[in-house]
């Protein structure tokens, strides 16, 4: 009972951080919005002019134009209504039409215990933070008292094994995986057999962002959730698209081939810190209107949480008063 109560508090104590470094890391600190908004009507005023302003803003921070346009459309009736009587309305409205956008995008991954393994298969271009995710989301489901196995279907290259190894080394979880050129459709469906027998509570299955084609990749991803269903026709119960959200506009299309190959069931949104200005989770939720399940602000395991969609628009547009 103590024991719980501290882990609690711990855990609440791990989030209130997190916050602060979403705050502190988004855009390396420099609230686009808020600063620049403050910027906008020295005067304090909210005319059109401003909002053209707000409009460019936004394109600039990779919010996309399609996204930007139902923004700033929004704002213009709020100005026709005389709504907007100040810098404080406006960041209101603001925050309204971000809201609007980004909750209903808001959806946890939940995973429970229910006898039979929930599969998550990880796809993603190179380097967008597919393996690290999986490391984090190890942890993380460990930390909540599931029982959690890693598959290494990246296995185009060998360091791509050792580092999903190291990963289920640091959490003590198994890996199961097979030497480099192995096909990765046999690596997971080894897997799926072998948290089955081991009642395994989440497979974790990595895969390669990079083969000698596009449509190979994509031929391969498609053949590895076919193969995965083989046991329990719900598996994949998750296909998790990776995204690293310094890739702007990119971000996007990648998405778009993802889903129409594959049909995606969630997306987490990586490297949140450093040059990202974070529109491009708009632009995601927007275009595609899909789950969007987790954000990642770092390398490290707690760099990491579930989207909130409250707390991320806090953090778009409150000024980071230590930078
Ligand atoms: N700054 C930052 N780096 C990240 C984040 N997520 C992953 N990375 C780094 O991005 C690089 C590529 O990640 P990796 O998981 O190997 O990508 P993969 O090719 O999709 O498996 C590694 O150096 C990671 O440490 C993040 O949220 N923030
Ligand atoms: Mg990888």
């Amino acid at each position: 009972m103590f024991a719980n109560r501290e882990k609690a508090s711990d855990k609440s104590a791990a989030e209130g951080g997190f916050l602060k470094r979403l705050r502190a890391r988004l855009n390396k600190g420099d609230s686009w919005l808020t600063y620049d908004l403050a910027n906008l009507a020295p005067g304090g005023g909210i005319d059109a002019d401003v909002l053209d302003e707000l409009e460019a803003l936004l394109i600039t921070a990779d919010v996309g134009i399609e996204t930007t346009e139902t923004i700033i459309t929004e704002l213009r009736s709020s100005l026709a209504r005389r709504e907007l009587k100040d810098m404080t309305a406006l960041q209101r409205g603001l925050r309204r039409a971000l809201l609007a956008i980004l909750e209903p995008v808001a959806k946890p991954l939940q995973i429970g215990k229910t006898g039979s393994p929930f599969v998550v298969l990880m796809i993603g271009v190179n380097g967008a933070g597919k393996t690290t995710t999986i490391g984090k989301l190890a942890k993380r489901f460990k930390d909540q008292g599931l029982s959690v196995m890693l598959a290494a279907g990246d296995t185009f290259r060998a360091a791509a094994v050792e580092q999903l190894q190291a990963w289920g080394e640091s959490n003590a979880v198994p890996v199961i995986a097979q030497q480099a050129g192995a096909d990765p459709a046999a690596v997971i469906f080894d897997a799926c057999q072998a948290a089955r027998a081991r009642n395994i509570d989440v497979l974790l299955a990595d895969t390669a962002g990079r083969l000698q084609n596009q449509q190979g990749l994509m031929d391969e991803l498609v053949k590895i959730k076919r193969v995965a269903a083989r046991l329990d026709a719900g598996a994949p119960h998750e296909i998790m698209l990776v995204l690293d959200a310094s890739q702007g506009q990119n971000a996007l299309l990648q998405a778009e081939k993802f889903h129409a190959a594959l049909g995606l069931t969630g997306i987490t949104v990586t490297k949140l810190d450093g040059t990202a200005k974070g529109g491009i989770l708009l632009a995601i939720a927007h275009r595609l209107q899909l789950p969007v399940r987790f954000i990642g602000i770092g390398e490290s395991a707690e760099d990491m949480q579930a989207f909130n969609a409250d707390e991320f628009v806090d953090a778009l547009l409150t000024r980071n008063e230590t930078q």
